[in-house]
């Protein structure tokens, strides 16, 4: 893994977070992917970790990811994007690691369509923060920060 420090968070977001910025604003905001990476960066940084922020359009990667931060991370940040409401695969993955987990998303997921409502994710998940936009990330670094001092 990259970025590896003593204080590690791993950060991994799911299929089409890449095109974030490009669309869909009134959802989503119009941040890109990369400018919620920087203000986590610097959010991290002034706690005292480090983060590895990763992204991937592949179930499988993900679920790599999820399987070797056992070793390299203290937390995980997950938004699984779509995955969340289809993946039992990436739960099972989930309760292989023994850190803590928190379930991100930009939009509130209850606000939308009733297949949005469900999460497979949660039930591995320390706990949810969703609605809040990019900002969504930052509270989610607050809480891991919260739980692991
Ligand atoms: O609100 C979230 O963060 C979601 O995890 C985003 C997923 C969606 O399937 C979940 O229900 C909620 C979708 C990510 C796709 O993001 C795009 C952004 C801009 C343009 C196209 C896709």
């Amino acid at each position: 893994m990259t970025n590896v420090s003593e204080k590690n968070i791993l950060v991994l977001n799911g299929p089409n977070l890449n095109m974030l910025g490009t669309r869909e604003p009134e959802i989503y905001g119009s941040e890109t992917l990369f400018d919620i990476e920087k203000n986590m960066a610097a959010h991290a940084g002034t706690l005292g970790y480090s983060i590895d922020f990763r992204q991937s359009n592949s179930e499988s990667e993900l679920i790599g990811w999820i399987q070797e931060a056992g070793n390299n991370a203290q937390a995980i940040l997950l938004n699984a994007g779509a995955f969340t409401h289809t993946s039992v695969a990436i739960l099972d993955a989930l309760q292989t690691v023994d850190i803590p987990v928190i379930e991100v998303h930009l939009s509130n997921i209850f606000r939308r369509e009733e297949f949005r409502h469900h999460s497979y994710i949660s039930p591995a998940a320390n706990g949810v923060i969703c609605g809040f936009g990019g900002n969504s990330y930052i509270l989610a670094l607050d809480a891991a920060h919260a739980i692991l001092s």
